[in-house]
């Protein structure tokens, strides 16, 4: 497992490289969920596979950018499904984006989730792996070097609320989550890119970030392999909570195709509960 993090981290400071450096304008291409590609998505896609190629306990790669599956060695035993450049369309107004990582073995289900890892991309790089019986490990990036700065711990109870989704579509019910969650205090942090958003409310201890199903997306936007359930291991390993809109744990979705997408809520216990009580489910 070791050799796929040190990979990860090689690919960071690529895949940074040519944030700065590179062409910002859109590719000639969609992706698998229809949304243009920019040139940027594309050429991150491709650093990561060719930095894949060369590690053989890799078997398969699925990409945000790409339809099916692509098998790197047949002899390999996991399966890394990812968004190279989440939250890509932020580049131009030059925030903080995100690479995230699900490291499968077996079959592509939640349960099968043995690591995840994502990448901040900021004023500085910042990465964090979780493994299992282990809380995430967050590094940062000095030169091209990563050190490691501390486990992360999340609080009971936070004091940040991003909610996602068009508001015009939410339901009465969550529109009520929310709003009870500002009237008594919580602060609004949302700025698009899901690892951002979601890396801040760890770092902070808690509070909670949600992409409902919403009466134009009954099924949330946010892809279940690449982004849902790593980050819904992250956040139980961090000693947070992430859920669907039934009350159902993230990391027991079983994605029927790569690029199915799931209303979700992270966050850590106290705002959890709060959903549930809002949304009627029972505790
Ligand atoms: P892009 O990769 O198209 O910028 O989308 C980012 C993202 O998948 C995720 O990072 C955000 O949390 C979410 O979409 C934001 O979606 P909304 O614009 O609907 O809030």
């Amino acid at each position: 497992m070791n050799i796929i993090f040190e990979t990860i981290k090689h690919i960071a400071f690529e895949i940074d490289n040519a944030i700065k450096n590179e062409d910002l304008g859109y590719s000639e291409s969609e992706n698998s969920s229809g949304e243009d590609q920019l040139k940027l998505d594309v050429q991150s896609d491709l650093i990561i596979e060719k930095a894949f190629a060369s590690v053989p306990i890799v078997k398969n790669l699925v990409s945000e950018e790409k339809e099916g599956v692509l098998t790197l060695h047949n002899t390999g035993k996991y399966t890394i499904c990812y968004d190279p450049l989440d939250g890509s369309s932020l580049v131009d107004v030059n925030l903080s984006v995100g690479s995230i990582f699900g490291i499968y073995e077996g079959e592509l289900i939640g349960q099968n989730l043995v690591a995840s890892v994502y990448v901040v991309y900021g004023p500085r790089i910042e990465l964090v792996i979780a493994q299992k019986g282990k809380k995430p490990m967050l590094s940062r990036a000095t030169g091209h070097t990563f050190h490691e700065i501390s486990e992360i711990t999340m609080e009971n109870k936070g004091k940040l609320n991003a909610p996602g989704g068009t508001q015009q579509h939410w339901c009465d019910y969550h529109k009520t989550l929310i709003d009870d969650l500002f009237a008594e205090g919580y602060r609004l942090r949302y700025s698009g890119g899901m690892v951002p958003d979601l890396h801040q409310i760890m770092l902070k201890g808690g509070g909670i970030f949600s992409y409902p199903g919403t009466a134009d997306k009954p099924q949330g936007k946010l892809r279940q392999l690449f982004e849902v359930i790593p980050f819904a291991f992250m956040y139980e390993q961090a000693g947070g909570e992430a859920i669907n809109h039934k009350g159902m744990r993230l990391m027991e979705l079983v994605p029927s195709h790569p690029h199915d997408t799931s209303p979700c809520f992270f966050g850590s216990r106290y705002e959890i509960a709060a959903m549930k009580k809002a949304y009627g489910i029972d505790a």
